[in-house]
């Protein structure tokens, strides 16, 4: 068996999503996500000409040896491009062989662990009252766990809340939008809002939410011990990750779980992290760290220190990304939750997939591969458009972390 081409699409049906097709001498073809929000065309080339070259012709059977050729073989290890590009052959690969087996992508990693993958809606507000409407909304349509994110007073924006709602699109202007952050606003304010969700909908619901790397360790340390008393879910991204060590600091102060990693493109982005139980959830998905092959890696990694999955999936990851995270959340014995923020009608018609909602939970659906598909001829009705993702300064001017 070979790989007889493959070709990369770019489509924007609503937004910009890359993907990659692989198509085989025996009929059978593939489809992997290679979409890196804000810098998509970086991995269209590096695919086309870079990689695509060298996997004409080879057996695309050998996932393993394939993800190995292209990790080690670029010399330059490791990253946001050469990580989606990876992941994007990685997950068409898998897609053929369990299409090739005739089973779903879930069966091939060693079968079901549980009926449904419980997931979490993004609820979002200018304001306190307008979020709690908006996970009220969530809790009518069965969700069981909802990330709270509201505007801060005194704040014109604020991560999280934007254009649509039951989704949340940050990338959507042609140049990067410059947004103001202050610290001391959103600490003050942060624990009313979980004050309030908890006093109308009680404890039933698992809440989360997402300080994006807006802290420092000492804060995000402080912020969790005042959201303690409203028992969240996680609190996720609390403070820039990529000194590891930091999250030691965070944890000795607080017993509100974290949550880290959908910047993550490796292992050992969170090696640290994970082995010295510094954090309770791992953020990490399919397009993002080097497809099905690498996740499944770090994922039995976690498990080893009773670290869970919590799979990101903005909408920024591709509806074959979120397939693909569904199989392996099927399977993934140390389980945690999935995001999912649902796409735009365009996007959906023009990627036919097998998963559906239903009750909080997303199911992955029978279909052999990973359920997903791409329509070509929908997908060219969408040219792609450039859209940045905003930058975020202090009311001084110094830049920040968006
Ligand atoms: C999330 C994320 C997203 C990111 C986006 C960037 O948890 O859903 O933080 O909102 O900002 O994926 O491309
Ligand atoms: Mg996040």
């Amino acid at each position: 068996m070979k790989i007889d081409a493959a070709k990369v699409i770019v489509t924007s049906p609503g937004r910009n999503f890359v993907t990659l097709k692989i198509l085989t001498d025996q009929g059978v073809y593939g489809i992997g996500d290679a979409t890196l929000n804000g810098r998509e065309l970086a991995v269209m080339s590096y695919l086309q000409d870079h990689v695509l070259p060298c996997l004409i012709g080879r057996d695309p059977r050998r996932i393993e040896d394939i993800w190995q050729f292209l990790y080690r073989g670029a010399y330059w290890r490791r990253g946001p491009v050469t990580m989606s590009a990876i992941a994007a052959i990685d997950t068409a690969l898998w897609d053929i062989k369990a299409k090739m087996a005739g089973m779903p992508l879930h069966d091939l990693l060693g079968g079901k662990s549980r009926e449904g993958v419980m997931v979490y809606g993004h609820a979002n507000g200018r304001d306190i009252e307008e979020t709690a409407d908006e996970v009220a909304r969530y809790i009518d349509m069965g969700y069981k766990a909802i990330r709270a994110q509201s505007g801060v007073p005194g704040l014109t924006d604020a991560y999280g809340v934007g254009r649509g709602k039951l989704f949340y699109e940050p990338a959507d202007t042609a140049l990067p939008a410059e947004t103001i952050w202050d610290t001391r606003k959103y600490m003050n304010f942060a624990p009313k809002l979980f004050d309030r969700l908890r006093a109308r909908f009680g404890f039933d619901h698992h809440l989360l939410h997402d300080v994006h790397h807006r802290l420092t360790p000492i804060e995000a340390a402080s912020l969790g011990k005042a959201l303690e008393p409203y028992d969240l879910f996680w609190m996720e991204d609390a403070t820039p990750a990529e000194n590891q060590e930091s999250f030691r600091l965070i944890r000795q102060h607080t017993t509100t779980p974290l949550a880290v990693g959908e910047i993550f493109n490796t292992i050992w982005d969170c090696k640290d992290l994970i082995q010295n139980q510094l954090i309770d959830y791992i953020r990490t998905t399919v397009v993002r760290a080097g497809g099905i092959t690498h996740l499944r890696r770090i994922a039995d990694f976690a498990a080893l220190y009773q670290v869970r999955t919590g799979c990101h999936g903005a909408t920024d990851l591709s509806p074959v990304t979120m397939g693909a995270a569904l199989h392996f959340d099927s399977w993934v014995p140390n389980f945690g939750i999935q995001e999912y923020m649902r796409h735009t009608p365009e996007t959906d018609a023009v990627f036919p997939h097998a998963y559906y909602f239903d009750q909080g939970s997303l199911y992955p659906g029978d279909a052999a591969g990973h359920g997903v598909d791409i329509d070509e001829a929908e997908a060219a009705k969408y040219p792609y458009k450039p859209a940045y993702l905003p930058v975020a300064r202090l009311e001084d001017g110094t830049m920040w972390n968006w």
